[in-house]
């Protein structure tokens, strides 16, 4: 990566080892990062193009539960040309150091070192996986050689609601751009002085210099009291040195980015807002613009034909208003509305699906109603069956409902017709 303050020589690493708890069953047999999104790609796809397109071609993925289809996505996907010694590298959990797995992100790291020593790069950047969001990278390197800080922590505003998600930041009195003090998670946190229901929470992104972050993470493994990780024990130990520095996500700056979406940031941790962002990207002015190709989102899942909208066994044509629709789906005699409808899924006659995420090869039989729901790949919903219409039946097939009303389909579920 060239930062605007010189050649440096940086590498990336994701943390891709969370486990989701809280997105199941979309993560009963796949790791969150690897949990489809937006029709066509995959969490990690957000992470990954934004290390690219920050110009950083040296990044590791350091994975843990249930990795293979991540394994599989991030080979198949992000495979780059190794003549410049360029490449994307799952990285499994490798019990390098003794007998247990990784511990928590910290301890991935430091199980990770002999990746850092191979590539002595100057500055890391670790990254969680699972966000939907533009950021540039090297504006955030330039200002943490700018400030000399021990780690730069990624931050945008969130609601004092969500405060318990996240690492809260309280900036210095004197120099708004040092931490004064930062909380992991915590029960009840304080509003803003400019905005008493919000906080500054960090985004889980940092930056240090390289010789920096091995030794913190060394001195973290002997530590008995730590739970080896980066937001709960690295960046309060920085913050309490007085040596963390916040970045201020405003701040960065995207190429071709619109008032709409500059600035966009989701965490799509839990179904609500996995969903939640899914109607983002279908409302009527898209609140996070996909087709911003000056900061392309990559991703790869074969080449099905294109969509096609056609008759059915009626005159009925078939159609989609207000959806994002893949390539491969055929909706045929159907109606698709609000939706996201991933690759190769097929809506069959008389059927009508909408505010939902059906994800790939999703199969929708005839005179089906389905409605706020997510169905997880490759279910087969039966002719004249309902989803989301009436909750009981709902729980009776053994759909999960969560509090706001929404249905979700694991993968594997075989539906009664
Ligand atoms: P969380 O996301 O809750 O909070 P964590 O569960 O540690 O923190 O996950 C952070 C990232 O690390 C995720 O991408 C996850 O997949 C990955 N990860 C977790 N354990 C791992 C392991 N053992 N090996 C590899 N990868 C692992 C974090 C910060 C908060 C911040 C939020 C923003 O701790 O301070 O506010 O992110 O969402």
């Amino acid at each position: 990566m060239v930062s605007r303050t010189g050649r440096l020589k940086v590498l990336a690493i994701v943390l891709a080892g969370g486990e989701g708890k809280r997105l199941m069953p979309l993560t009963a047999d796949r790791a969150k990062p690897a949990v489809p999104f937006g029709g066509s790609y995959r969490l990690i796809d957000f992470a990954l193009s934004n290390i690219v397109n920050s110009g950083c071609l040296k990044v590791v993925v350091l994975t843990q539960y249930k990795s293979h289809s991540l394994d599989a996505h991030i080979t198949r996907t992000w495979r780059m040309s190794n003549l410049l010694g360029n490449y994307v590298a799952p990285v499994p959990a490798q019990q390098r150091m003794g007998k247990h797995w990784f511990a928590g992100s910290a301890d991935a790291i430091y199980q990770s070192l002999n990746l850092v020593h191979d590539e002595k790069p100057d500055i890391i950047v670790v990254v969680g996986a699972d966000h939907v969001y533009r950021m540039d990278f090297s504006q955030m390197i330039d200002q943490h050689i700018e400030t000399k800080a021990g780690v730069t922590v990624a931050a945008i505003r969130q609601p004092l609601s969500l405060a318990d998600q996240f690492g809260v930041i309280e900036v210095d009195d004197a120099d708004p751009r040092r931490i004064g003090a930062f909380l992991e998670k915590p029960k009840s946190a304080k509003g803003l002085p400019d905005a008493p229901d919000e906080v500054l929470a960090s985004m889980g992104n940092y930056v240090f210099d390289a010789d920096v972050l091995e030794r913190a993470v060394r001195e973290d493994s002997d530590l008995e009291d730590s739970a080896h990780d980066m937001g709960g024990d690295i960046v309060p130990a920085f913050v309490d040195r007085g040596e963390g520095y916040v970045y201020d996500f405003k701040d960065n700056d995207i190429p071709g980015a619109t008032d709409r979406d500059r600035g966009y940031w989701r965490d799509v941790g839990t179904i609500d807002s996995y969903y939640d962002a899914h109607m983002d990207l279908v409302s009527v002015h898209p609140i996070f613009n996909l087709y911003n190709d000056r900061w392309p989102i990559y991703t790869n899942y074969g080449s099905p034909p294109p969509a096609k909208f056609v008759h059915g066994s009626h005159d009925r044509v078939g159609h989609a208003v207000g959806s994002a629709v893949s390539p491969g789906v055929v909706i045929s005699g159907a109606t698709v509305a609000d939706s996201v409808i991933s690759p190769r899924v097929h809506v069959h006659s008389f059927s009508n699906v909408s505010r939902s995420v059906l994800l790939d090869n999703v199969e929708v039989g005839r005179s089906c109603q389905i409605h706020r729901a997510i169905i997880d790949k490759g279910v087969r919903v039966p002719s004249g069956v309902n989803i989301g219409i009436d909750h009981e039946e709902d729980r009776a097939r053994g759909f999960t409902i969560t509090d706001s009303g929404l249905v979700v389909v694991g993968k594997g579920t075989v539906i009664e017709g």
